[in-house]
């Protein structure tokens, strides 16, 4: 694998998956493979799990990794040509090349503005990380994907799965603050790849991008989409049409014990409790959200290592005097 920008960037999914599995079993199998390479993750926002479980990847195959909280920094300039007299006070051309020759891979989180749609939707602060260090890049959570989370959920999917095409629903949750539809983007992508009977009920004007959902079946009835489910995965995601944008709170789109009925809960976390979901679906035992978080690591650690293998072959493929 060259990067892991997009879910697009694996090359066979089911394999991914069963590496994954086989990692988690025996995680320091390939302690050798990251010597002397560095990983270099920057943070634009907060992050718990994406933080530590990327870090403990990386050391499980024998990286270095240096972490920095860029938002604390001064501020990029991302736009080519522009006459730098506002607040940036460094172009993303030179830090990139910069940051490159201190690291073998570059991981950026870098959420979308949720204000300016066009620029979120060219996805200009990974893409240009990925242009201009001409290094692989990973993302850890971008302005409209979340790949790495998708791939944690696919892995949980397939290890609690008991039928050959388990029914999944992604449901909409209200949320105070407007949030990013990256995680949704990326579930729906993923699903949209796996032998699963895959739905998504949110309430109407909370349409995510059908460029993304394409001919994915939207149920406006909650009740109704999640009967017979066997997953049932929660995310709040603010507007995409009237872009950013919070519309209501309706408190009756959480998830209750009663509503998941037998079907397994899943939330990529942070979650708010007794908004999202209620405390009785958490505290018991059909929440997979610990396992998610879990397999996180084994999720960046399969991409961390077909990376590496990757940046391997084309050191010993050098040839010289
Ligand atoms: C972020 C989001 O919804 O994208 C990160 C989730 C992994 N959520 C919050 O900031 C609460
Ligand atoms: N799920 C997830 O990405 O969590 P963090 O925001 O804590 O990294």
């Amino acid at each position: 694998m060259k990067k892991y920008i997009d879910i697009n960037d694996i090359k066979n999914i089911p394999l991914i998956i069963k590496e994954a599995i086989d990692l988690k079993k025996a995680p320091f199998q390939y302690k050798n493979l990251g010597t002397n390479k560095t990983l270099i993750m920057l943070f634009f926002n907060a992050s718990l799990r994406t933080r530590l479980s990327t870090e403990k990847a990386a050391k499980n195959l024998g990286m270095d990794v240096i972490c920095l909280q860029i938002n604390n920094s001064w501020n990029l300039e991302f736009e080519d040509g522009t006459i730098m007299n506002l607040n940036t006070s460094e172009h993303i051309k030179e830090a990139a090349k910069v940051i490159a020759q201190y690291a073998d891979i570059i991981a950026v989180r870098a959420f979308p503005t949720l204000i300016e749609k066009e620029k979120d939707n060219a996805e200009i602060i990974i893409n240009s990380f990925s242009k201009y260090s001409n290094i692989p890049v990973l993302n850890l959570e971008s302005a409209t994907a979340h790949p790495l989370q998708a791939l944690a959920d696919a892995i949980t999917i397939n290890e609690f799965s008991k039928t050959r095409k388990p029914k999944v629903v992604l449901s909409w949750a209200p949320h105070p603050k407007a949030l990013p539809q990256s995680v949704a983007n990326s579930f729906v992508t993923m699903m949209q790849q796996l032998p699963v009977d895959f739905s998504i009920t949110h309430p109407k004007d909370y349409e995510l991008n059908s460029n993304i959902t394409k001919n994915i079946k939207v149920n406006y009835n909650q009740e109704d989409a999640l009967k017979d489910a066997d997953f049932v995965y929660v995310k709040n995601w603010s507007s995409y049409d009237d872009y950013g944008k919070v519309l209501h709170q309706d408190t009756n789109w959480m998830i209750t014990k009663n509503k998941l009925n037998n079907a397994k809960f899943m939330h990529c976390l942070p979650v708010r409790r007794n908004i999202v979901v209620e405390d009785a679906v958490l505290d018991s035992d059909d929440s997979l959200v610990i396992e998610q978080a879990n397999n996180r690591t084994f999720a960046a650690q399969v991409v961390l290592k077909q990376i590496l293998e990757k940046l391997n072959l084309k050191t010993e493929n050098l040839t010289g005097f």
